[in-house]
C-alpha cells in the first residue's frame, strides 16, 4: 500500500501536524467516540429506518470482525459499490474497523469500471447492493470476481445469490478487530473523473479527510442539530465530505438518505425530516428550483442548498433563495483535495458570482498562464493547489503522476479559473479534454478509444457541447473507414456491449467525412476537438 510520506512530504506533514490540521484522528475512533457520547442518537434515516450511533457503530464492528474472520488483512482493499442505503455505511465503517481500504465504485459504474477498480486496487473482497434502479450488481461483481485473481470474495446487501456471501451472515466477534490505523496512512481511495482513461485512484489518509471535514462543518455550521439530505450518490466525494455525509457524523448530527433525486421525493422527505441542508449539482438544482416554483414545497427547515461539481450559472444561482428560501453556497471540489466554498458572510454578488474559496489558509493556489507564469488576479489561467488535504501522487500511477503533479507536489486540477482578490475563484472551464455532464466526468479520450474499438470507425473524436439540462453534452464525430459504414444506433450499441457506464455514451453522433489537418500532417487532437466545438456551437447560434 502507498506510504503516506510519498503522498505528503515530511516536512509539510510535520507543518500541518503543528498547525492543528492533522489531529491524530482516525475513522474507527471518530464512530467509537460519536457512538459512546450519544449512543441513542439517531444518525441515520433511510425510508421508516433509524440507526442510532450505537447501532451503527455495533454493526460496523461485527461486519468488520466478520471481514477478518475472512481472512482479510489490514491495508488490504475492498471495493465497495451500493446505492444511498444505510449498508453502505455498515460496510465502509466496517472495514475502517478491520483496517482495511475501502474503494469506492459509483452505482453508474459498470464492468469497464468496476473491473478496472478491482483490479488497480488489488481489492481482496468487493461488496455490493443486489440490485440498483435494477440492474443486477451481483452478477457483474460475480462476473469480475471471475476474471480477477485475488478477489476472493463477493458480499452482497441484499439477496445473495449461489458463490457469494450475504453482508449480514458476515459478522464476528468485535474482540479480533486489529488496533486502530496510524492517522497517516491511508483511509481509503477515492476515484478521479480525469480526463484521460478510466477512473484514477486517489489515496486519502485518515488526518487529511477528516481535516477536511472539519474545515467543512465550521464553514457549513454544522452540528448535532443538523439534518444532510443525501441525494447524490454516497460514493461521491461531494456527498461524503463537503460536509456530507462524513461532515455530518463528525459533527455528531443526522444523515437522511434519498432513494432518488426527483424533487418531489426529495421535498417531501425534507418537510419530513426537518432537512438543514444537502447538496446537488446543477442540473439536479435546475429541476428543483421549476419544480418548487410548481409545487409551492415546505422547504422551511432548509437552511443551505449547495451546488456543486460543475458549474452553476449565476442566472440559475439568482433564483435559488427567492424560490427555496434558504442560502445558496457554491461548491467547487475535486476528489484529489481541494474544496472551496461560498461562505455565509459573503455578499450576494460573491455567492452568486463565484465558486467560493479553499477551506483552508495553507491550501496554496497558483493560477498560470500555459507557460507556467503566474497571471495576475482577475485573469483566466491554469489552476494548481496543494495543502493538507489535496494528494500528491495517484494510487500506483507514475505516469498519470508525472503528468497531473508538479515536482514540487501541486497538484494540476485541469480547470481554468479567475482569482478575485478576496481568493474567491470563479471556474471558467476545462484546460483539458473532460466533459462535465451532470457532473459526472467523462474523459474524451477514454470514450475516443471505445469508439475507435468498432471496426468500421477509422477515426474519432468527441467532444462537449453546452447544454442547456446538462450543463455539457458529449457529442462525438464519427469518420468511418473506407468503403464501410456505421450509423450512430450500432455505435452506441457497441459502446454498450462494452459494458461502460451509461453517462459515458455519447449524446450525439454525427458521421464525418474526415477531419481537418494542416499543411504539415494531423492537427493535434486538442485543436480538433476544439474546431469542431466551435462549429457546433455555430451551427447551433445560426439556428436561433
Ligand atoms: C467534485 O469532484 P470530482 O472529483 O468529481 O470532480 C472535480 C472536477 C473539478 O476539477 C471541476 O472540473 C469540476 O469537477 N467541478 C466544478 C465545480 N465543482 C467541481 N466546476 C465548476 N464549478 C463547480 N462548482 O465534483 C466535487 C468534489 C467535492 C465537492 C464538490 C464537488
Amino acid at each position: 500500500m502507498s506510504n503516506p510520506t510519498q503522498i505528503w512530504p515530511a516536512d509539510r506533514a510535520r507543518s500541518y501536524r503543528e498547525k492543528g490540521y492533522w489531529r491524530g484522528e482516525t475513522f474507527p475512533a471518530l464512530l467509537r467516540q460519536r457512538a459512546a457520547a450519544h449512543p441513542d442518537r439517531i444518525c441515520l434515516t433511510s425510508g421508516t429506518q433509524n440507526w442510532s450511533y450505537a447501532e451503527l457503530h455495533t454493526r460496523a464492528l461485527r461486519f468488520g470482525a466478520g471481514l477478518v474472520a475472512l481472512g482479510l488483512q489490514p491495508g488490504e482493499r475492498i471495493l465497495i459499490q451500493m446505492g444511498n442505503v444505510p449498508e453502505f455505511f455498515q460496510a465502509v465503517f466496517g472495514a475502517f474497523a478491520a483496517g482495511l481500504v475501502p474503494v469506492y465504485a459509483l452505482p453508474a459504474h459498470r464492468r469497464a469500471e468496476v473491473q478496472h477498480l478491482a483490479g488497480k486496487s488489488q481489492a481482496r473482497a468487493i461488496v455490493v447492493q443486489d440490485k440498483i434502479d435494477r440492474f443486477d450488481h451481483a452478477q457483474l461483481a460475480l462476473e469480475v470476481q471471475a476474471e480477477l485473481d485475488g478477489l476472493d470474495h463477493v458480499i452482497i446487501s441484499g439477496t445473495a445469490p449461489e458463490g457469494t456471501l450475504a453482508l449480514e451472515d458476515i459478522q464476528g466477534d468485535p474482540a479480533c478487530l486489529p488496533a486502530d490505523p496510524d492517522p497517516q496512512s491511508v483511509a481509503f481511495l477515492q476515484i478521479s473523473g480525469g480526463s484521460t482513461g478510466l477512473p484514477k485512484l486517489i489515496p486519502r489518509t485518515h488526518d487529511d479527510y477528516i481535516y477536511s471535514l472539519r474545515g467543512s462543518n465550521a464553514l457549513c455550521g454544522m452540528d448535532e442539530n443538523s439534518v444532510y439530505l443525501a441525494v447524490l450518490p454516497n460514493a461521491h466525494n461531494f456527498t461524503m465530505s463537503s460536509p456530507g455525509t462524513f461532515g455530518t457524523f463528525y459533527a455528531g448530527g443526522r444523515v437522511v438518505l434519498c432513494p432518488t433525486p426527483l424533487p418531489q421525493i426529495a421535498f417531501g422527505l425534507s418537510a419530513r425530516e426537518n432537512v438543514t441542508i444537502t447538496g446537488l449539482v446543477p442540473p439536479l438544482a435546475l429541476l428543483w428550483l421549476d419544480a418548487a416554483e410548481k409545487l409551492q414545497p415546505d422547504l422551511s427547515s432548509l437552511q443551505i442548498l449547495q451546488v456543486g461539481g460543475a458549474k452553476f450559472l449565476p442566472e440559475a444561482a439568482r433564483r435559488v433563495t427567492p424560490v427555496l428560501g434558504c442560502r445558496l453556497q457554491q461548491v467547487f471540489g475535486m476528489a484529489e483535495g481541494l474544496v472551496c466554498y461560498t461562505r455565509a458572510e459573503d455578499s450576494d454578488a460573491l455567492v452568486i458570482g463565484t465558486q467560493g474559496r479553499p477551506i483552508c489558509p495553507d491550501d496554496e493556489v497558483l493560477v498560470l498562464d500555459d507557460a507556467g507564469h503566474p497571471v495576475p488576479d482577475g485573469q483566466p489561467g491554469n489552476l494548481l493547489t496543494r495543502g493538507p488535504y489535496t494528494i500528491s501522487a495517484y494510487h500506483d500511477d507514475p505516469s498519470a503522476n508525472a503528468r497531473s503533479f508538479t515536482e514540487d507536489g501541486f497538484y494540476r486540477t485541469g480547470d481554468m479559473v479567475i482569482r478575485l482578490p478576496s481568493g474567491h475563484l470563479v471556474v471558467q472551464g476545462r484546460s483539458n479534454d473532460q466533459i462535465n455532464r451532470n457532473g459526472e466526468k467523462i474523459s474524451a479520450e477514454e470514450v475516443e478509444d471505445l469508439l475507435l474499438s468498432h471496426p468500421a470507425v477509422f477515426d474519432a473524436v468527441v467532444v462537449s457541447i453546452p447544454d442547456a439540462r446538462l450543463g455539457e453534452r458529449a457529442c462525438a464525430f464519427i469518420q468511418p473507414k473506407e468503403g464501410q459504414s456505421t450509423d450512430a444506433s450500432a455505435l452506441r450499441a457497441h459502446l454498450r456491449a462494452r459494458d461502460v457506464a451509461a453517462f459515458k455514451i455519447p449524446d450525439e453522433i454525427r458521421m464525418v467525412t474526415g477531419f481537418a489537418t494542416t499543411a504539415v500532417g494531423k492537427i493535434s487532437r486538442r485543436q480538433l476537438r476544439e474546431s469542431l466545438r466551435a462549429s457546433v456551437l455555430a451551427e447551433e447560434a445560426a439556428a436561433q
